[in-house]
């Protein structure tokens, strides 16, 4: 018997002892879906600098390619979110069959309102009406690609805001930002969602038009059904309960979705479920929690790896979230739902505790294992040779962005 089987054969034990039905568990973790950002596998790096990867995707394609590959790897990464302009193309049913014909689709629809000069004070909620123009033509582009890809959710950031008391107007930005997501939401597809991003700051450092949860879910109920919250994981000052957020998000079913990554001190982009493995943990027992409530949630990574490894961050990336996931269905609910109404307090926490304490690898293994997989894909991903066959074919490019250079 392999020393996975032994542990797993003893974590089955382990979990059936505590009334956890483990087949139901091992269900849930198969039908797992994390989507990939195609920013994520080309290069990317801080504002002092990019470390160019020797390999990283120079187009869509490659990032499609190396999207399907984790997908091969991990059977939970079925789709890949899209930026505009970065992934435009001409032909989106060319591109949609090169995504299907390699087992993955098209996912969110990122626009892009600040990178061109004409942003410099803002997109939607710029004071001249002809830069908000602009913006909404943007993203009713996007919306227009959405029918092209099949996708269903545009994710909207905006990196709308001041730095320094006075600049402008909060109120009218404010007005200007209602008037211009309303204008949008007229564009989305049939059965499209709008999902509004919030972060409490950076470029902007004095305000931002969108800094928290709870402008977010004012516009969302402001717009209609079809318009929800995007939490991404880093962009909260530090010490917020996340969890705290995402329960009453999903409860007032206006969770539309996550952008996953790590975060120490702010919005670092590091490997999600790194720097606070816990919180994920506490995120992902709201999810599980909720049941039903929580079944269109899109779980979407977003995130820019500047001196990891591009494929193995994003790989580790996924193997995280599945591991958050795994320790938040072997919490034993109705336990602790007994434990909290009877006010044992360390009795309820201990059964959180006890779940996030587990070891989950071995049914992990498992799961991919029934799939058809490799059982430990960073194991996979350094026996292979798909990252040098690509650091051969593509090359490094040559590193951008940074100050410049004296
Ligand atoms: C940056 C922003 C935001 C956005 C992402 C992709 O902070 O998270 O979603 O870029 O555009 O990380
Ligand atoms: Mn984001
Ligand atoms: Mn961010």
């Amino acid at each position: 018997m392999s020393g996975n089987s032994k542990a797993y054969d003893v974590l089955v034990e382990q979990l059936a002892a505590r009334g956890i039905d483990v087949e139901a568990v091992k269900e849930k973790l198969a039908a797992q879906a994390i989507e990939t950002p195609s920013w994520g596998y080309g290069d990317s790096g801080t504002r002092y600098k990019v470390f160019s990867w020797a390999g990283a995707a120079r187009n869509v394609y490659e990032k499609l390619d190396d999207a399907a590959y984790i997908q091969r790897l991990t059977g939970v990464a079925p789709s890949m979110a899209i930026h505009i302009p970065w992934d435009k193309t001409d032909d989106w049913s060319a591109l949609r069959r090169y995504a299907e014909d390699r087992g993955i689709r098209l996912g969110a629809v990122n626009p892009n309102v600040f990178q061109d000069d004409e942003y410099k004070f803002g997109s939607l909620c710029n004071a001249n009406p002809g830069v908000r123009e602009m913006a909404i033509a943007h993203m009713v582009e996007c919306c227009e690609i959405m029918a092209e890809t099949g996708s269903d959710s545009l994710s909207i950031w905006l990196a709308d805001g001041t730095n320094y008391a006075g600049q402008d107007d909060m109120r009218r930005r404010k007005h200007a930002l209602q008037e211009s997501l309303t204008e949008v939401y007229r564009h989305l597809p049939a059965g499209g969602r709008m999902l509004i991003e919030y972060k409490f700051f950076e470029p902007a450092f004095y305000h931002t038009d969108l800094p928290d949860w709870g402008t977010a879910y004012a516009m969302s109920l402001k717009l209609g059904p079809q318009a929800q919250v995007l939490v991404d994981t880093g962009h909260h000052p530090t010490g917020t309960n996340i969890a705290q957020i995402v329960c009453f998000l999903l409860d007032e079913g206006r969770l539309g979705g996550f952008h996953l990554n790590g975060r120490k001190y702010a919005d670092d982009d590091l490997i999600v479920g790194t720097s606070a493995p816990f919180e994920l943990f506490t995120i992902y027992m709201e999810l599980v929690s909720a049941g039903e409530r929580a079944r269109d949630v899109a779980y979407m990574i977003d995130q820019s790896h500047n001196i990891e490894p591009k494929l193995e961050a994003m790989l580790q990336s996924v193997i995280n979230c599945q591991v958050a996931y795994a320790k938040a269905l072997i919490v034993n609910y109705d336990e602790l739902a007994g434990a909290q109404l009877a006010g044992d307090v360390l009795g309820a926490h201990r059964a959180v505790m006890m779940a996030f304490e587990t070891d989950v690898r071995p049914l992990l293994a498992r799961v991919r294992e029934e799939k058809g997989l490799h059982p430990d894909p960073i194991a996979a991903y350094r026996a292979d040779d798909y990252a040098s066959k690509i650091a051969q074919v593509r090359g490094k490019s040559v590193a951008s962005g940074g100050y410049p250079s004296a």
